[in-house]
């Protein structure tokens, strides 16, 4: 019999690898989606879905974090032996835009999924994604016992869903764990997020479309690593005897100008004359400095990254290069690089 995974936030960066990933180990996977007015799918339109197909593995469900009854019944009748909780408003700079609703998606939703888990009666290991935004203004390096100081309603919210795992783990025995993620990119990045927005910038300025790329705080240093690489450690975690929490980085730090730096000189062009700052991209409060120790990751999990930093950006500039030549060829882009 194969496995059952669930897995909330599966049309996003980390579901859209993280399916692959189950499918290719021979899990039935099935993912919840939103009801929205135009097509969110695109990360996962090159699995087959379609119900007709009598090998698929993969099924899609309407649902949402907010809708607290929908989540039992698909739990109900799914089963699952794992439950992946992706899904969030994920942006931290629009969290301040919209914390309540931040707040209820990423942090109440949380809890809605374990709850929902508990009254369905399954039997499922549990992954909530929380982040290294938690840790806010707590220096580097940052490990599981480091202290959360968020800086954002979506640090806070994820503070709040980080409990809840912690809390139905002790008060009812659930498999419940915790992966405390630092960045992870790739080509599949949201373009709103500044390594894609750097990435898909050079890529078009290179091609003579663009000219200026505006960008906020570029002092802020982060840990980046590569997407696919840390849904391996993601799915290590649920297949621990014991639950647990774990720091899943790099260990490097660069700043978000080393990056612009790097992309630039990737296509040989000097980046000064390209990017302006705008304060509009400034945050009410800045997260300065996240830089993870993933030694317990390294020891429990044996899990390590194999992609650093100036092979992310290249991975990156190059998958934007090959989009914008599809398009502009107008051949059938396929989000799977
Ligand atoms: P994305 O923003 O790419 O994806 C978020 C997913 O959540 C999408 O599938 C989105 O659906 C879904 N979603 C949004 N709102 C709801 C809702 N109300 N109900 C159900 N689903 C919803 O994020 P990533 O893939 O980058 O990140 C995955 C998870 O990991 C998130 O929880 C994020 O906060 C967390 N994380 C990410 C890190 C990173 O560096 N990428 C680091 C640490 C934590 P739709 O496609 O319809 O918008
Ligand atoms: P982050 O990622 O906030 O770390 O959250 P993001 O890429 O948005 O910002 C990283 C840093 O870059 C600075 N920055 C800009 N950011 C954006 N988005 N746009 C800009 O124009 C810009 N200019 C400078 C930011 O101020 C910040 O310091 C991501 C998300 O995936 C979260 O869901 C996840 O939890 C954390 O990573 C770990």
């Amino acid at each position: 019999m194969s496995r059952v995974a669930l897995i909330t936030g599966i049309t996003g960066q980390d579901g859209s690898y993280l399916s692959e990933l189950l499918l290719d180990k021979g899990y039935t996977v099935h993912g919840l989606k939103r009801r929205s007015s135009s097509f969110n799918t695109e990360r996962i339109d090159r699995i087959d879905v379609h119900p007709r197909n009598p090998d698929a593995r993969l099924f899609l469900h309407y649902s949402d974090l907010s809708d607290a009854g929908s989540l039992v019944a698909l739990l109900r009748d799914i089963q699952p032996d794992e439950i992946y909780n992706l899904g969030a408003q994920s942006h931290v700079r629009v969290s301040f835009d919209i914390p309540s609703y931040t707040a209820d998606v990423t942090g109440m939703g949380a809890l809605r999924l374990l709850e929902a888990a508990r009254l369905a009666g399954v039997d499922s290991r549990f992954y909530q994604a929380s982040s290294s935004e938690m840790f806010g203004s707590t220096p580097p390096p940052q490990r599981e016992e480091s202290p959360f100081h968020p800086r954002s309603p979506y640090a806070c919210a994820k503070v709040f869903a980080y409990w809840a795992a912690v809390n139905y783990r002790e008060s009812y025995g659930m498999h419940c764990s915790n992966g405390i993620l630092f960045n992870h990119e790739s080509p599949r990045r949201g373009e709103n997020f500044v390594t894609r927005k750097i990435s898909r910038a050079v890529a078009r300025i290179e091609a003579g479309i663009q000219d200026t790329l505006y960008l906020g705080n570029q002092d802020a240093v982060r840990d980046w690593g590569y997407a696919p690489e840390y849904m391996e450690a993601v799915w290590l975690t649920l297949q621990q005897d014991a639950p647990g929490d774990y720091v899943v980085a790099t260990s490097e730090g660069h700043t978000v100008r080393e990056f612009v730096e790097a992309a630039f000189a990737h296509v040989g062009l000097d980046s000064d004359k390209y990017v302006v700052t705008d304060p509009a991209y400034f945050r009410p409060a800045e997260v300065d400095a996240l830089i993870g120790d993933y030694s317990k990751a390294r020891r429990e999990l044996g899990w390590a990254p194999k992609t650093h930093f100036t092979d992310l950006v290249r991975v990156m500039v190059d998958a934007d290069r090959q989009l914008l030549e599809d398009e502009r060829m107008g051949r059938l882009v396929r989000v799977d690089r």
